[in-house]
């Protein structure tokens, strides 16, 4: 899969995905990301990106000349363009699913001075990971990769992708245990130690649903 990333600050993706599964999928050639700054499609001499509201007001604006110019010159027939945002969809493991089955994606990342309407013309979708504001795009769009890498197919190994994981089938994990068989007087339960796998498997099955009803009774619907 490619990934363009399309951002005023290309610092912040320096870390995060340099390292643990992402970078492990960059290295195999499964995920091409590239993060390219904004400034680059800008031609006066201070690499304009902004200017003031029409209609007065405080802060500033992105505008839309510079965002249009990369976007046309990073599509092709193929690309899913998307933009991370507080009044986008819902981001959620379904999406993620989706998204992991395209060839290729391209975020442009607002920020909190706000963006001319127009640049949402851009973008097929819209999409939130959550209900608070962030000063800018980078960070959701870093999670949204995140979660769309590890389901590309050949990032998980086999071990990783047998895994069980909370919400794809719509209930949060079970508990797990390793040794010492009791730590500071926290012992683990007596039937993940009995090798009766049937046994172990509906105690799986019944913890999962007990926390999940405690702690994210919404999953249920
Ligand atoms: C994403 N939940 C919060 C902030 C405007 C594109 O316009 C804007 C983008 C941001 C950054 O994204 C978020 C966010 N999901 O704050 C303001």
């Amino acid at each position: 899969m490619k990934i363009d990333v399309l951002t005023l600050f290309p610092e912040m993706f320096v870390g995060p995905l340099d390292v643990s599964m992402v970078a492990r999928a960059r290295k195999a050639g499964l995920l091409d990301l590239r993060v390219r700054n904004l400034r680059d499609w800008t031609h006066d001499r201070h690499k304009t990106v902004d200017d003031r509201p029409f209609g007065g007001g405080p802060g500033m604006v992105l505008k839309p000349e510079p965002i249009f110019e990369a976007v046309e010159a990073l599509v092709s027939a193929k690309t899913r363009v998307l933009m991370m945002a507080p009044a986008g969809r819902p981001f959620t493991q379904s999406i993620a699913r989706e998204l992991a089955e395209q060839e290729h994606l391209l975020f442009l990342c607002g920020s909190y001075e706000g963006f001319d309407e127009r640049i949402r013309t851009l973008a097929q979708d819209e999409l939130s990971i959550g209900d608070y504001v962030l000063t800018n795009g980078g960070l959701p769009t870093m999670v949204v990769i995140d979660a769309v890498t590890r389901l590309i197919p050949g990032v998980l190994g086999d071990d990783e992708s047998a895994h069980d994981e909370s919400f794809s089938h719509g209930e949060l994990e079970y508990p797990h245990y390793t040794r010492p068989a009791e730590f500071r007087g926290m012992k683990v339960p007596e039937v993940l130690m009995s090798g009766n796998h049937a046994e172990i498997e509906k105690w799986r099955r019944e913890q999962a649903r007990l926390r999940t009803t405690e702690r994210r009774p919404d999953l249920l619907k």
